[in-house]
């Protein structure tokens, strides 16, 4: 894979001039957000610094294994006084959530590191590479640039977002390059099979239950399957929306090429906001959508918050996924 060294390069000097180091991945974080946060930590750790690990919102359960996720602070504890800015695995910059502060951190050098195709190079220093699979992909060639060996609490942490971003090594984008950083980070004490029992194979009672009650309201149509996850729905089971991860699972039905989940929630100032989780086949692109309606993600797997009512934001989005299907299959690249 060719890497773009050039920004690389300018990232990890930014790091070696900076002592002070607030490091910050996305809202709504996954393995990959707290498996490259807590890695950079451990990276700057190792090189002598001082990192301060923030996210908007906390870490969670599933991932509060990994070395380090007790030291991650939310945006209350944020102060004002760094060197520097490193923001991980976001693709804009309302993606910190209120870690980061316009008032008080926009005079703050920032470097961005992210694999997002849609990411809107909002550091002052921007290094993003599509072509890697996960931020913790990254990570570990800003390891090798940094001369930090790859063992430890480090190579479980970018283990841990290698294997989730992936879905254990299976989405489109799971290249010999992927595959190569995660057999060194093995080769580095990670433990492949530890981290994919504590992470993909492992849900509440609460998520099969909800499974449960929104799967037989199931729909498929030119090529799209989707399901709704009601306000009501969710509090019949204890469930929180990040719960519902069901969109992967339907993204395996023979007869779709494309899945979306639509989950009913109230945003902070108590708003009606559904979350749409998109997949797609390998040869499909559901970032095109996605970023269409202000959110973000790769190609196979995508998303975005949208205002508004469950009913009416599904049939809007999922018109819009027929669309995108039908002119994908019209480009002819599929069967
Ligand atoms: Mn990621």
């Amino acid at each position: 894979m060719k890497l773009d060294t050039e920004n690389l390069k300018r990232v990890a000097s930014a790091i070696e001039g900076a002592d002070n180091i607030l490091c910050v991945s996305h809202v709504a974080p996954d393995g990959d957000a707290i498996g490259s946060l807590l890695g950079a930590g451990w990276i700057l750790r190792s090189l002598g610094k001082t990192p301060t690990l923030a996210l908007h919102d906390p870490v969670p359960e599933g991932l509060r294994f990994l070395p380090g996720a007790g030291q991650v602070i939310g945006p209350q504890d944020v102060g004002a006084d760094y060197d520097l800015i490193l923001c991980l695995d976001a693709s804009s910059p309302d993606r910190m959530g209120k870690v980061y502060r316009e008032a008080d951190h926009a005079h703050i050098p920032l470097a961005v590191v992210d694999h997002h195709v849609t990411n809107t190079l909002f550091g002052t220093a921007n290094w993003v590479e599509p072509g890697c699979a996960a931020a913790c992909q990254m990570l570990v060639y800003l390891a090798d640039a940094l001369a930090v060996p790859l063992t430890g609490p480090l190579a479980e942490c970018l283990l841990t977002g290698t294997v989730t971003d992936t879905l254990g090594f299976r989405t489109s984008n799971t290249s010999a390059d992927v595959m190569e950083a995660a057999m060194r980070l093995m080769r580095g004490g990670a433990s492949l099979p530890e981290i994919t029992a504590q992470t993909l194979n492992r849900r509440p009672v609460r998520e099969l239950k909800l499974w449960g009650l929104v799967l037989p309201n199931m729909q498929l149509s030119d090529g799209v399957i989707w399901v709704t996850a009601s306000r009501a729905q969710l509090a019949a089971v204890g469930a929180e929306p990040a719960d519902l991860r069901l969109a992967s699972i339907l993204v395996s039905a023979v007869e779709a090429n494309i899945s979306a989940t639509f989950i009913e929630r109230l945003d902070e100032d108590g708003e009606q906001v559904v979350e749409c989780s998109f997949r797609a086949k390998p040869g499909f692109d559901v970032s095109g959508v996605a970023f269409e309606l202000g959110g973000g993600g790769h190609p196979p797997a995508s998303g975005c918050t949208l205002p508004g009512e469950l009913e009416e934001v599904t049939s809007m989005v999922v018109a819009k996924l027929k669309a995108a299907h039908a002119a994908q299959v019209a480009a002819g690249k599929h069967p």
